[in-house]
């Protein structure tokens, strides 16, 4: 069963936007298996921007991500990956979408609310990064067998 990693941002966090989030995916079918909330360290943040080193919005990025607590998460579900980048939206919420995470929610691409996965191979090494296997619990909502 595929899985992404997710990490509401600080500024998805201050704006109070957690449980809106949450709530998308869940009614959407997915399932949440893993759920952290933390203050990133400054050593987690650049791992996890790794990709972005050169660009130049990088420190900015990584001052942004470590200023606030986020809500780290893992999701499962068929085509997860892609499914919650379109949920998500395009990485400029002034451009994302209506109906999308960023489209409804944000306006800001320094403040884009929400990170997702962006192909299996990143959502492979990003929930290894955030998380600890022992701390993924995997389970099947037993009233909704139709979904899997
Ligand atoms: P996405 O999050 O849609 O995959 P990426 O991977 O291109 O977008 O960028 C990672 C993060 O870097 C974005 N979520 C956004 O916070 C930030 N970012 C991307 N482009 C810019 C930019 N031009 N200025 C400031 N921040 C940016």
């Amino acid at each position: 069963m595929e899985r992404t990693f997710l990490a509401i941002k600080p500024d998805g966090v201050q704006r109070g936007l957690a449980g809106e989030i949450i709530r998308r995916f869940e009614t959407k079918g997915f399932t949440l298996v893993g759920l952290k909330f933390l203050k990133p360290s400054r050593e987690l943040a650049e791992q996890h921007y790794a990709v972005h080193r050169q660009r130049p919005f990088f420190a900015g990025l990584v001052e942004f991500i470590t200023s606030g607590p986020v809500v780290a998460m893992v999701w499962e579900g068929d085509g997860v990956i892609a499914a919650a980048r379109k949920m998500i939206g395009a990485t400029n919420p002034l451009t994302a979408e209506p109906g999308t995470i960023r489209g409804d929610l944000g306006i800001n691409i320094g403040r884009n609310i929400i990170h997702g996965s962006d192909a299996p191979e990143t959502a492979k090494n990003e929930i290894s990064l955030w998380f600890k296997e022992e701390e993924l619990v995997s389970w099947q909502p037993h009233l909704t067998p139709w979904l899997h």
